[in-house]
């Protein structure tokens, strides 16, 4: 157990209790949810790894591209020394990226990620930079924020936020999302906040039903994790992958559709399911916006100027907010 990760072990069953409660609640809301959270455990990760390698899902590779290309002026205005955070980082690839081009000693790299395995992967990716201190929390984004500005030393801080991880909040919830970042700063540091940008329904649409069924594989991953985690009986064939544009919210979503009537229990979650045939599980929204209005939003939740990178062709972008 790396000491990075100590308490993990003791972490594992208050993260099991609230996958179940969480799991009562949303299975039995109507329309009956999974909070998308959940999709992140190590195979879980890996699906989304792979998703990001589709030609159809273009967003890790616009973004990857405006890292690549901007990565020194991104950095530019910030005080040194610099501490560079990452929410949801993943495989780490592209704080690597950022941290490769700049080619500059950071005071310490902040990794958090819900998935364990996740951040073990992103370590290595990061160490071999030797680009500074890198620091790990296995945490839900509030934690994390908790904990970045508890470890937050003198210079400034930059909290990288990509890869449209905002756009499965709703706009309220993204709102206060984007609040309790600008809390955890201070005068001088700044959000890089990645957005994908609406674009036509034919290419979203691809990227979320891709013709090799890695982002319904993604899916249904929910289901055999609770079955695995929380004594499911899903059975998994018995769901398909659904991705629907809703113009007017502005998102995709991603349902579990029954096409039959099924009874599916989980054991450590109390639960006793009746699904009729039609029935659906709602698992994600990914909201697409508008450049414009990405500042419109980090204006709102209390940030100051705002600097865009954007990809016309992917509809992809990057906006740093001063705190
Ligand atoms: C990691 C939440 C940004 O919404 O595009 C990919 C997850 N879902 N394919 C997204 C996802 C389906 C992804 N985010």
């Amino acid at each position: 157990m790396p000491a990075e990760l100590r308490g993990a072990e003791l972490r594992a069953a208050d993260l099991r209790r609230a996958f179940a409660d969480d799991v009562r609640d949303y299975l039995q809301r109507r329309p009956r949810q999974l909070p998308s959270k959940y999709f992140y455990d190590a195979l879980g990760s890996s699906l989304f790894e792979a998703i990001c390698l589709l030609p159809w899902y273009r967003i890790t590779r616009a973004e990857s591209a405006l890292l690549e290309r901007h990565a020194r002026e991104m950095l530019e205005p910030l005080k040194r020394p610099l501490t560079l955070a990452e929410l949801g980082c993943g495989s780490g690839d592209k704080l690597a990226l950022l941290a490769t081009r700049a080619s500059e000693r950071f005071q310490s790299i902040q990794l958090v990620d819900i998935s364990p395995a996740a951040l073990y992967a992103a370590r290595r990716r990061v160490e071999t930079l030797r680009a500074g201190p890198v620091v790990l929390h296995p945490a839900t984004y509030e934690q994390g924020l908790t904990e970045l500005a508890r470890v937050r030393r003198e210079g400034a801080m930059l909290v990288l936020f990509l890869g449209s991880n905002l756009g499965n909040f709703d706009p309220g919830p993204a709102r206060e999302m984007l609040t309790r970042i600008r809390a955890a700063l201070q005068p001088g540091d700044a959000l890089l906040l990645g957005t994908d940008l609406v674009k036509p329904e034919r290419e979203l649409l691809l990227a979320y039903d891709d013709p090799l069924q890695v982002t319904a594989a993604f899916n249904r991953n929910l289901l055999r994790r609770i079955n695995d985690e929380l004594g499911g009986t899903f059975d998994l064939d018995g769901f398909a992958h659904r991705a629907v544009w809703n113009a007017t919210e502005s998102r995709i979503e991603m349902h579990l559709a029954s096409p039959r009537a099924q009874q599916v229990q989980v054991a450590a979650a109390g639960l006793v399911i009746d699904f009729a045939a039609g029935d659906t599980i709602w698992t994600e929204s990914s909201h697409k916006y508008e450049a414009t209005h990405v500042v419109a939003e980090g204006h709102a939740a209390g940030f100051g100027s705002a600097d865009q990178w954007i990809d016309t062709g992917a509809r992809f972008a990057l906006t740093r907010f001063s705190a």
